[in-house]
């Protein structure tokens, strides 16, 4: 009696350790990334209105979080700087908000707001040099345009050091 009561709770455990199990295989799926909206630069306080990190590389499958730290910030696709096929994405001023990346690509965005004032971004997803020169040639302007330049080098030239780092 003692030993079948034992032997049902035995059973009872494995089940839960295997579902436990399960769930966190279905977790697993993609990693989760953040990129807070700021006024101001945590690394260098005299550039204000980022991303950071303003370049981020992720794996296909990932979804990226865009954290507002502070108010007044937004995430938007920016027309003709995303792979082929992938809808625009614009979440609300002042929220959080979340974006799985499922396709390769070099994927630039903005906060509409700040563009004038460079607050733009680049999500590098798996093969991202898909379509990474195509982005690259979109016209900007201001200082969107002078960041856009610094990361599109800065890309460029962790390529040729450090090839490995930008392939996943
Ligand atoms: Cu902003």
């Amino acid at each position: 009696m003692w030993l079948s009561r034992l032997n049902v709770t035995i059973q009872a455990g494995a089940l839960v350790l295997a579902v436990c199990m399960l769930a966190a295989t279905a977790h697993a799926a993609g990693k989760v990334h953040v990129v807070k909206m700021l006024n101001k630069s945590t690394t260098d306080r005299k550039e204000r209105m980022v991303f950071e990190p303003s370049i981020l590389k992720v794996s296909v499958g990932d979804t990226v979080r865009f954290v507002s730290t502070d108010r007044g910030h937004k995430s938007a696709s920016i027309k003709r700087m995303l792979p082929e096929g992938v809808k625009r994405w614009t979440s609300r001023i002042g929220k959080d908000f979340e974006m799985t990346f499922d396709k390769n690509g070099t994927y630039g965005y903005m906060c509409t707001p700040h563009y004038g004032m460079g607050m733009v971004g680049l999500i590098l997803v798996g093969d991202y040099r898909v379509n990474f020169e195509e982005v690259a040639k979109k016209r900007q302007r201001g200082k969107a345009k002078k960041r856009f330049d610094q990361m599109f080098a800065e890309v460029r030239e962790t390529e040729q050091k450090k090839p490995t780092d930008l392939v996943n």
